[in-house]
């Protein structure tokens, strides 16, 4: 019986880095198992839906990437503490999921003669509105400390900050007309246990699987 929680994901840093960011940032004692691409055919039928990441904790075996966070955000208590810090937690981590799901869609599954011009349209046009928006929804936050909801640590944060460090690793200086953004980005990395984590082994390098293989920064940090 593996006593401590187990986090399964691919060697990469994907949809398990915020997860990973949060159990650091906690002081959680975890083992992050990271498996590769020739492996996974052997562990795809051990996971409940054919996909990673799955979290091990106790009796509870959890799939899906934001019913793991919300299970950490309740075991850490960092969902919000009252109705409008939890709406912003909320809406904060929906609209991150679906700018995932989109980036997904359109660099992963899309083939055809007019991928590339959706691929333009997403980088130049869909990405930008939304940086801009989520500019926009994160400086009308209360906070004093700069947190995304309300003014203290919710799993929002470990999410936004590894969405713009994700924009900030594949597009270097994309962020320089967000302030807000790129500020939060900063102060959210000098937190000591997330700093140690990201200059540590215990991280993947690589940001994601690409058709051709791993994709890596285009520069660190
Ligand atoms: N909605 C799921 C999506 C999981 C997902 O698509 N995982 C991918 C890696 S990012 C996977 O396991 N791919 C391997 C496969 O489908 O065989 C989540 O957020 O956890």
């Amino acid at each position: 019986m593996n006593e401590k929680p187990q986090l399964v994901y691919f060697d990469i840093r994907g949809r398990a880095e915020p997860i990973r960011l949060l159990l650091e940032d906690m002081g959680a004692e975890y083992e992050d198992v990271q498996i590769t691409e020739n492996d996974w055919p052997n562990i795809k039928p051990t996971t409940p839906f054919g996909r990673m990441p799955v979290f091990r904790d106790g009796k509870h075996q959890i799939p899906e990437t934001y019913a793991i966070l919300y299970f950490l955000g309740r075991k850490y208590d960092l969902l919000g503490t009252d109705e409008p810090s939890r709406i912003r937690c909320d809406v904060t981590l929906e609209t991150i999921k679906d700018f995932g799901n989109r980036s997904a869609a359109v660099f992963g599954a899309l083939s055809g003669s007019d991928s590339d011009d959706r691929r333009r349209a997403f980088v130049e046009q869909e990405a930008p509105a939304l940086i801009s928006a989520l500019e926009t929804f994160y400086g009308q936050n209360s906070s004093q400390n700069g947190f995304w909801a309300g003014d203290s640590l919710t799993i929002a944060d470990f999410s936004a900050f590894n969405f713009v460090e994700g924009i900030e690793n594949q597009f270097p200086g994309a962020l320089a007309s967000f302030s807000q953004l790129d500020g939060f980005r900063k102060q959210f990395a000098a937190r000591p246990r997330v700093r140690d984590y990201q200059t540590s082994a215990r991280r993947p390098a690589a940001l994601f699987y690409g058709p051709e293989g791993k994709i890596y920064p285009s520069k660190s940090g």
